[in-house]
């Protein structure tokens, strides 16, 4: 690999993970040129600016963009390192679309030269590198492709997943863990010698197919393991029990870790992976697939409580805690929060009192309700009924006596001392 200095790199998209991961290389000393199809997203980052929201990126990419270390584009240039970091969203039934990591290779195949690497990043179904690497064989018979041609290959082709949790991308994105899997052994040493520069976790070689299905099996196992949490706490429910204290308690066994109901799944990783999975052999991931009914349907039956509770004081106002998809983010895409929220506002109009602190007005979904968003202070003085949805830090620190005699569904589990007699579980015993 050529020296610190002059290693040109080139992030394919530039969304959650491409941005923050085109930073953390710029700083590592390399030049990168971030491509974007968005031409403001280009405009934004070019102006030292950035167009999303994650902890600290916002200086890192200004004083990587002031030093030249980083700028954007909306055409590619040649480079030495070709990192792709595209959506790969799945189509109505389920099926992975993997069209723009395609077109991102297609767009790579017009520059490659011999002793560049390709890496893919964005979580894929298990074959997507082997496909990256024959279509770049097709649209370059010039070059010596990686599981295409006899002898040493003239460049790398790999997969290595991103595995950043939103809100602590950029200390993730050096501290963990990352899997390298290559076409070939040869390119998995490659891309480990890339990874080596900015990463400090350990980086592990092995197969892309093998990594490919170890991204899709961590996003899977999570699914899985907040399902069942989320069967636990209909259980309960059904049997006037605190699923909470359940928890709690069954989590002092010391091999029992049991994950945090809510009213649902959301983002764009646990809620879609997983079905890369099914889709690839739907007759043997039963577990798997069961799984995201689970979550999906935990929305549902959210709303179904949400609303016993609302119509036990008829006409009371009604404080809906948080719209994001999870704690202390502004991000609201596939959030079940917003489902809830935004279904009880259609119901129940202006009796709705949303409390989201991430946002500076109603989203669109809430478009020709009546509800109204109010901050937390506001919520305590007027609101009797409190649907908590969000484990956002500001409502965990709403002390007892704000809420004491609230009537409260907390599907997060946020507020323990809350007094049993107001909680919707005890309620519904009672009614
Ligand atoms: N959730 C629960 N209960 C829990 C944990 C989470 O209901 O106990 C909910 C959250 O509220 C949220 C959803 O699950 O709605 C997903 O949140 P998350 O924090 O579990 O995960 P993401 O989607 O923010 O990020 C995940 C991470 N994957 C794993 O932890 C295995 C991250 O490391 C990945 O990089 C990311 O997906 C991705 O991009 O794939």
């Amino acid at each position: 690999m050529v020296s610190d200095a002059e290693l040109n790199v080139v992030m394919m998209g530039l969304g959650y993970i491409g941005l923050p991961t085109a930073a953390v290389i710029a700083r590592s000393g390399a030049r990168v040129l971030g491509i974007d199809v968005n031409a403001q997203v280009v405009e934004t980052v070019n102006s030292g600016r950035v167009h999303i929201e994650e902890i600290d990126l916002d200086g890192l990419v200004s004083g990587v963009v002031a030093r030249g270390m980083l700028r954007a584009a909306t055409l590619i240039e040649p480079a030495d390192v070709f990192v792709i970091a595209v959506p790969t969203p799945f189509d109505a039934d389920h099926a992975p679309n993997i069209g723009y990591v395609l077109q991102a290779a297609t767009n790579i195949a017009a520059v490659l030269k011999a002793g560049d690497t390709v890496i893919l990043e964005s979580t894929s179904p298990v074959g997507t590198t082997d496909k990256v690497a024959e279509l770049l064989a097709r649209l370059r018979p010039d070059l010596k492709v990686p599981g295409h041609c006899t002898g040493t290959a003239d460049i790398a082709v790999a997969y290595c997943p991103e595995r950043v949790l939103p809100g602590r991308i950029l200390v993730e994105l050096i501290d963990n863990d990352r899997v390298i899997g290559g076409v070939t052994p040869r390119c998995a040493r490659k891309a480990l010698q890339f990874y080596r520069r900015f990463v400090r976790g350990a980086c592990v070689t092995t197969s892309a197919r093998a990594a490919e299905m170890t991204k899709l099996t961590e996003n899977a196992f999570r699914d899985v393991n907040i399902a069942f949490a989320n069967e636990l706490s209909v259980l309960a429910d059904g049997m006037g029990i605190d699923v909470w204290e359940v928890i709690r308690l069954a989590n002092r066994h010391p091999r029992v870790n049991i994950l945090a109901p809510g009213p649902g799944v959301g983002g764009h990783c646990i809620a879609v992976d997983p079905w890369f999975l099914v889709h690839g052999d739907p007759a043997n991931s039963r577990l798997i697939r069961t799984a995201r009914h689970v979550n999906d349907d935990k929305i549902a039956y959210t709303i179904g409580r949400a609303e016993g509770l609302i119509d036990s004081l008829p006409g009371a106002p009604v404080a809906c805690l948080g719209l994001a998809f999870k704690a202390n983010i502004d991000d609201f895409r596939e959030s079940p929060a917003l489902k809830v929220a935004a279904h009880l506002a259609q119901r129940y109009g202006s009796r709705v009192r949303i409390v989201e602190p991430h946002a500076a007005e109603l989203p669109g979904d809430f478009a020709g309700t009546a509800a109204t968003l109010i901050d937390i202070d506001e919520a305590i003085e007027t609101c009797p009924i409190f649907i908590v949805l969000v484990d956002h830090d500001v409502f965990k620190s709403v002390p007892l006596d704000e809420r004491a005699g609230k009537l409260v569904y907390d599907t997060r589990g946020i507020w323990p001392d809350q007094p049993r007699a107001t909680l919707a579980v005890e309620l519904r015993k009672a009614g």
